[in-house]
């Protein structure tokens, strides 16, 4: 089975695994555990913040920023189709008590003048704008790359009003790979960052936020308020470490595999719903006679997953799970289907 159904799936490497097996560790609660804050100070270093926080998942950091950024009757700027918007449950809502208001982006991007009009002003009747959400690079825009560019330009706007600015960086490494700017220049126009160490850096568990030493001790609170307050964590801080010291680089791999992903569907005549920049490739099925979900299931039925990404759209994503071979393979696979639908 070739699983392209999301870059989470991968399994430990056995460094990974011997990392986690040797970590010395100590109760995290206490701030005792020497692996964590290994982990934590190295995260702050490389992406430029005073200080950064372990998060059990990329859900849980960008919840937490929400949670210490906002107030209750807050709103949220973001995009209309970040994941904090579209995949987290409403939780913004249900713990953090804010309302969203959505931005549609072009692939992912907000105008800055856009996220301007969006800020209330001071009213009676209004409420205060909380937090503005960049996400990057983002998923739903099949992994394009926000330009820094426009990072700065939101910050600047932000920095006018007062707003502090979260990054979603849950593959943020994906554009530090795809663009050679690093992640503390990406991270220079926000306030706070989450990064995932799960998705295509391979870690088994774990999610880090960084920012301030002030927000990052009110961070720490609302972690143990939300029960991610853990004890003897360094066996899974270790693979984290692992994953972000000696797997950023090789993210280059996978963007290669999804752009011969992308070529190979536009060659056997089926369409690409946005142009690649990462390991997101996105086909779309509307000229075809099945929905994605259908799709799905035939791909399934031949060896390979993917997930569906709206009714005509099929997302894969690669990862170092996956070879030039595997990529062969599903194009094979992807012709065999062409000829059914
Ligand atoms: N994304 C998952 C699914 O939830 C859709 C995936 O397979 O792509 N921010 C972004 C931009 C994400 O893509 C994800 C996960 C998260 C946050 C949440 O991370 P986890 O799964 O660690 O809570």
């Amino acid at each position: 089975m070739i699983d392209l159904r999301s870059d989470t799936v991968t399994k430990p490497t056995q460094s990974m695994r011997e990392a986690g097996y040797h970590a010395e560790v100590g109760d995290d609660v206490y701030e005792e555990d020497p692996t964590v804050t290994m982990l934590e100070k190295k995260t702050a270093e490389i992406l430029g913040k005073e200080a950064a926080l372990f998060v059990t998942s990329g859900v849980q950091g960008n919840q937490i920023a929400a949670l210490t950024h906002c107030q209750p009757g807050n709103e949220i700027i973001l995009e209309e189709n970040s994941h904090l918007f579209y995949y987290e449950g409403a939780a913004i809502s249900a713990f953090a008590g804010v309302q969203p208001r959505t931005i549609r982006g072009t692939r992912g991007t907000m105008a800055s003048a856009d996220v301007e009009a969006a800020i209330r002003p001071e009213d009676v009747h209004l409420p205060e704008t909380g937090m503005i959400c960049v996400e990057n690079t983002h998923n739903r825009a099949g992994g394009a790359v926000v330009p820094v560019e426009s990072m700065k330009e939101v910050k600047e706007v932000a920095d006018r009003h007062k707003i502090p600015v979260h990054l979603d960086g849950a593959r943020l490494f994906n554009a530090v790979a795809a663009t050679g700017i690093s992640a503390k220049e990406y991270a220079q126009h926000v306030d706070t960052v989450q990064i995932c160490l799960s998705k295509g850096l391979g870690a088994p568990v774990g999610s880090m936020i960084a920012g301030s030493e002030s927000f990052i001790k009110q961070a720490r609170k609302w972690r143990k308020r939300l029960g991610g307050g853990l004890r003897q964590v360094g066996v899974i801080a270790a693979p984290a470490y692992i994953a972000l010291t000696e797997m950023t680089e090789r993210l280059v791999h996978d963007h290669a595999h999804a752009k011969q992903l992308e070529a190979g569907i536009l060659d056997v005549g089926f369409e690409i719903a946005e142009r690649v920049d990462t390991n997101i490739v996105l086909m779309d099925v509307t000229s075809t006679n099945v929905s994605a979900a259908e799709m799905i299931n035939l791909l399934d039925q031949e060896g390979v997953k993917a997930v569906a990404f709206g009714p005509q759209t099929v997302r894969f994503v690669t990862h170092y799970d996956v070879e030039e071979i595997d990529i062969e393979r599903t194009i094979n696979i992807l012709k065999k289907v062409k000829d059914v639908v």
